[in-house]
C-alpha cells in the first residue's frame, strides 16, 4: 500500500462564516491555514479562492496571489478547482488553469448539486481536458456518481487524457452517489488497475469513509468544503483539526502518511 495522502479541501464555493466562522477567506488566511494543515500531515490543497465578501471567485489574479502565498510557507501540492460554483461558465472555471498549477480538478459529468445543478456537458469535458493537457496540468477525476468514470474513460480514448488516472470520489452531495461502503467499494472496483483514488465523503460521511479509504489503500480528502462539523452539532475549530483526526486514524492503522514529495511520486506529478 502508498503511504496516505491527505487532501484538505479548505474553502469550496459554498460554506461561509455564517455556517462556519472559522473559514479561511482572504488569500492570507488561506495560506495560514493551508500552512497548519500541511503541518498536522496535509501533502496537497483543494484550492478554492474568494473574494474578501466571501464571494467565490475563480479569478486568475486572486489565485496567483494566494497560490504565491501558500508557496512562501511549505511545498504542499496545489490543485486548483475548476468546478468553482455552480453557474459559473466554463470560461470563468478554467481560468486558474492557466497559471499551471502541478493539478486542477476536471468533473466528468453533471449532477443534481442540492437544488442546482452542476454542469458538466461533454463539451466542457473536452475543453478543461484538452486545456489541462495545453497547460501541463495533470488533472484529477472528480465523480459525483458511477457514470463520471466512464466519461473519464472515454477521454482517454479520445486521446485527452493519459492512464493511470487520479480520481476523487465525491460521496454523499444532495443529487450525487449515497455516502454508503458499499457504493465505495463499488467505485474502488469500477476503476482501471494502476488507478489512483481519494475519497471525499460529504458531512457526516468524511470520517467513516475516510477511515474506509485508509483501510483499503486509497487516499482522504477532509476539510470545511465538504464537512464543516468535527463531531454532531460541534464545529470544526480550524481545518487543521480535520487533517489531526484523519492522521490519529490512519496512525491506528498503520498507514503511514506522505509528505508532499512523496505523493508527487504517487501521484506521478514528477
Ligand atoms: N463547488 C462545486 C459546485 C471542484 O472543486 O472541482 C464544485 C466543486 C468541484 O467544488
Ligand atoms: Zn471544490
Amino acid at each position: 500500500m502508498d503511504k496516505l495522502i491527505i487532501t484538505v479541501a479548505m474553502i469550496g464555493a459554498e460554506v461561509t462564516r455564517e455556517h462556519n466562522p472559522n473559514l479561511p477567506v482572504t488569500p492570507g488566511e488561506i495560506a495560514d491555514a493551508a500552512y497548519v494543515c500541511y503541518k498536522a500531515g496535509a501533502s496537497m490543497v483543494h484550492l478554492h479562492v474568494r473574494e474578501d465578501d466571501q464571494t467565490p471567485t475563480q479569478s486568475g489574479d486572486r489565485f496567483r496571489e494566494t497560490i504565491e502565498k501558500i508557496k512562501a510557507k511549505c511545498n504542499i501540492i496545489i490543485q486548483v478547482s475548476t468546478g468553482g460554483a455552480v453557474g459559473m461558465t466554463a470560461e470563468e472555471r478554467l481560468q486558474p488553469v492557466y497559471l499551471k498549477p502541478e493539478m486542477a480538478t476536471l468533473s466528468t459529468g453533471s449532477v443534481n448539486f442540492g437544488d442546482d445543478v452542476f454542469l458538466n456537458p461533454p463539451s466542457y469535458l473536452e475543453e478543461f481536458a484538452r486545456v489541462m493537457k495545453e497547460n501541463g496540468v495533470r488533472p484529477e477525476i472528480e465523480v459525483f456518481d458511477v457514470g463520471m468514470i466512464n466519461n473519464a474513460l472515454q477521454l482517454v480514448k479520445n486521446g485527452l487524457l493519459e492512464e493511470p488516472l487520479h480520481y476523487d470520489f465525491v460521496m454523499g452531495v444532495p443529487g450525487g452517489i449515497p455516502g454508503t461502503l458499499k457504493n465505495l467499494l463499488h467505485l474502488a472496483e469500477s476503476i482501471p488497475a494502476g488507478s489512483t483514488w481519494t475519497v471525499a465523503g460529504m458531512g457526516r460521511f468524511e470520517l467513516p469513509l475516510g477511515t474506509a479509504a485508509i483501510i483499503m489503500g486509497g487516499h482522504v480528502r477532509v476539510g470545511f468544503e465538504d464537512n464543516i462539523y468535527y463531531d454532531k452539532g460541534v464545529l470544526a475549530q480550524s481545518n487543521a483539526q480535520l487533517v489531526e483526526r484523519i492522521v490519529r486514524v490512519a496512525e491506528i492503522h498503520s498507514r503511514p502518511v506522505a509528505n508532499p514529495d512523496e505523493a508527487r511520486k504517487i501521484l506521478r506529478l514528477t
